[in-house]
């Protein structure tokens, strides 16, 4: 030991190289809720104030780790990078709750770090268990709440690896497919002292941690897609979250391109195609009441980066039809879902992005070839060019029909489509940048596709969902991300950060985001988001679950206060649980009936709250009751 016995200089500590590798691996935020197993790093980030005048990681305090997860998910969603989440034992562990299936489903990297009780009782070492709920706290196996989730996890045991342990855990979290990892380590060591030599070592080989390199299609894989979609009559392409890889939308939109091929987005969970883009047929959760109008036609399908393109009782494509799936990793889903098929000729573990820039310049090589030796070229064929028009035409009709709904004010209340599309109006009108820095966070549950579809998304990247369904995400994550836009705007040339953040939300949603604790984060840390409530009076969804089974029961004849899943009569002010948690700060309106004019104006003010006075807004919209 380096310095005096009794009293080592202060950054002799493993918890000083947890902290400077974390931040050398480039992790900014740490979104925590501490506890007693916490003595080591309370003290080690008051001696960073007091030595550096700041903390090496921005501290976020969470008063719910459902929350903090949630934050941690939005800011690594829009920069890419994770973020460290620091919670208590297994306690706070099982606080995180479902915003674990969420950053394992929505593939977002993060590092999760816990303590854990002592494992002296008789003061053999610093840290040692000197308060009753150490004995509580204690279980037999932490890392096993949370690990059929995790990329990996780890006991931090020893100065000697802890920077290895934290590096190897990023490595992985930042490889496809990408997700969470778990760290966890007890008290006394946690609190140990360490050989300056073993501080000055570590972080010298930070370039040698690299993520796995993307997957190319095999040469026999790339041959049999290529050739079916080119030979196809109706090809087609679904994909999910091929737009987590912004850089994978230009390749597949040339191949949408190349041979006129509609392109059906499944459960998205982020902006895949541009809206405008004519080719682009569709946006689905799957619902039999928006049809896949390809998919029983189709002879060739590419499935690129989707869980779940179609569900067979709903639709399914004809036996006849040439399916290709292609995942960058674990394309079987073999770690992640229990029970997973879909029907296909070949699955194929490849990155979209180098997939669909191999499958793009195969097709031309091809059309090249066959020009030269039959003289006949598939690519500008009458084929092609009139395959091209009918999806022109569709797209145009799809739009009109959006156009009807958002401007059809007859009933008694205001509908989604009214809302949405005066909200992506508003930002159109009410920001500088035109909604070209605007985010939207969409946790509409019921709604998910109406929203999509009447936000018309330009921007790849600017809506985003958890990826997964535990509810409550969207109030934390609108927090983190906004902190992600400003981390981003110093990281990457030409971004800026964010005007304006939206949280969409049902009444359910916004209850289970915790708003007691999301509101109060974003005034603290200066984070101003939109909230739109699409209040319909409770949880649509489980009642559309039992209309599903039971089209026509009991159930079907009453309503949802009846069936349990109604929050009225008395229904919470939703606004008003926003303003309070923020100490006031926040602005909240009710609006209800349905007039345009009454409601194109409180969308302006709450607009004009968030990107003019850099206040919460949270719009409470009431819809027909369920
Ligand atoms: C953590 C969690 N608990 C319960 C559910 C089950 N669930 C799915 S949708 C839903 C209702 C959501 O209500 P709301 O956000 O108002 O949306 P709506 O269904 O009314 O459109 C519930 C309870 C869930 N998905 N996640
Ligand atoms: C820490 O110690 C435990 C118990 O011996 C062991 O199972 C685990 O693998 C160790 N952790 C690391 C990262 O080596």
């Amino acid at each position: 030991m380096v310095g005096s016995a009794d009293v080592p200089s202060s950054d002799d500590k493993l918890i000083t190289l947890f902290l400077r590798t974390l931040a050398e691996c480039g992790i900014t935020h740490a979104f925590v809720n501490w506890g007693s197993d916490h003595p080591a790093l309370l003290e080690e980030l008051e001696r960073q104030r007091i030595e550096d005048g700041k903390t090496s990681l921005f501290i976020v305090t969470c008063p719910n780790e459902m929350v903090a997860l949630s934050s941690a998910q939005g800011y690594a969603q829009v920069t890419g990078k994770p973020a460290a989440v620091i919670v208590h034992v297994d306690v706070g562990t099982q606080a995180l709750a479902g915003a674990i299936h969420n950053v394992d489903r929505g593939q977002t990297p993060v590092l999760i770090y816990a303590g854990a009780s002592a494992f002296t009782s008789n003061g053999e070492l610093k840290g040692s268990r000197n308060e009753w709920i150490m004995w509580i706290q204690d279980i037999p196996d932490q890392a096993a709440i949370v690990r059929q989730y995790m990329r990996h996890t780890a006991q931090i045991n020893s100065s000697h690896n802890v920077a290895e342990v934290v590096k190897r855990s990023l490595q992985i979290a930042t490889s496809h497919p990408k997700g969470p990892v778990y760290l966890w380590g007890r008290r006394e060591v946690m609190e140990a002292e360490v050989d300056t030599s073993v501080l000055d070592a570590a972080g010298q080989d930070l370039r040698q941690w690299p993520f796995v390199e993307a997957t190319a299609l095999s040469p026999k894989a790339l041959t049999a897609v290529a050739t079916a979609l080119m030979k196809a009559t109706n090809p087609l392409i679904i994909t999910s979250s091929l737009g987590r890889n912004v850089d994978a939308v230009e390749p597949l939109l040339a191949l949408s391109t190349l041979l006129a091929i509609p392109i059906v987005i499944t459960c998205p969970s982020v902006v895949n195609v541009p809206f405008s883009h004519p080719f682009l047929d569709s946006i689905s959760y799957l619902n039999p009441s928006v049809p896949n109008k390809h998919l029983a036609d189709a002879d060739a399908i590419l499935v690129i980066d989707s869980d779940l393109p179609w569900i067979p009782t709903v639709a399914k494509p004809s036996d006849k039809a040439r399916v290709f799936v292609v995942s960058g990793a674990d394309p079987l889903k073999a770690s992640s879902i229990g029970s997973w098929h879909v029907a296909a000729e070949m699955i194929c573990q490849a990155d979209a992005q180098v997939a669909l820039t191999q499958i793009v310049e195969r097709v031309s090589h091809l059309d090249e070839q066959q020009r030269r030796s039959v003289g006949e070229q598939i690519l500008g064929s009458r084929i092609v060019q009139d395959r091209g028009q009918l999806l022109k035409d569709a797209h145009t009709a799809w739009l009109d029909g959006l156009e009807d709904r958002e401007r059809d004010f007859s009933g008694v209340h205001l509908t989604v489509p009214n809302i949405i599309g005066g909200l992506r109006r508003a930002i159109e009108l009410y920001t500088s940048s035109r909604g070209m820095e605007t985010l939207v966070l969409s946790e509409a549950i019921s709604n998910y596709g109406a929203v999509w579809e009447h936000l018309r998304p330009e921007v790849l990247g600017s809506v985003l969902t958890s990826g997964g369904s535990a509810l409550g995400w969207a109030l934390g994550a609108s927090v983190g991300a906004y902190l992600g836009g400003k981390v981003k705007s110093h990281q990457v040339e030409g971004a800026r950060p964010y005007e304006l953040v939206v949280a969409i939300v049902g009444d359910g949603s916004f209850m289970f985001g915790v708003p007691s604790s999301a509101y109060w984060m974003a005034r603290k840390y200066g984070t101003p988001f939109l909230t739109i409530v699409l209040n319909n009076g409770g949880w649509k969804s489980p009642k559309l679950s039992m209309l599903g089974v039971y089209p026509s029961g009991l159930g079907s004849q009453a309503i949802g206060e009846r069936l349990s899943v109604g929050f009225g009569p008395d229904s919470p002010d939703f606004s008003q649980i926003a303003v309070a948690a923020s100490g006031g700060w926040a602005w909240g309106k009710r609006v209800a009936g349905s007039d345009a004019t009454a409601l194109e104006e409180v969308l302006a003010e709450a607009v004009n709250v968030v990107v003019k006075e850099r206040r919460c807004a949270i719009l409470d919209c009431i819809l027909e009751s369920i």
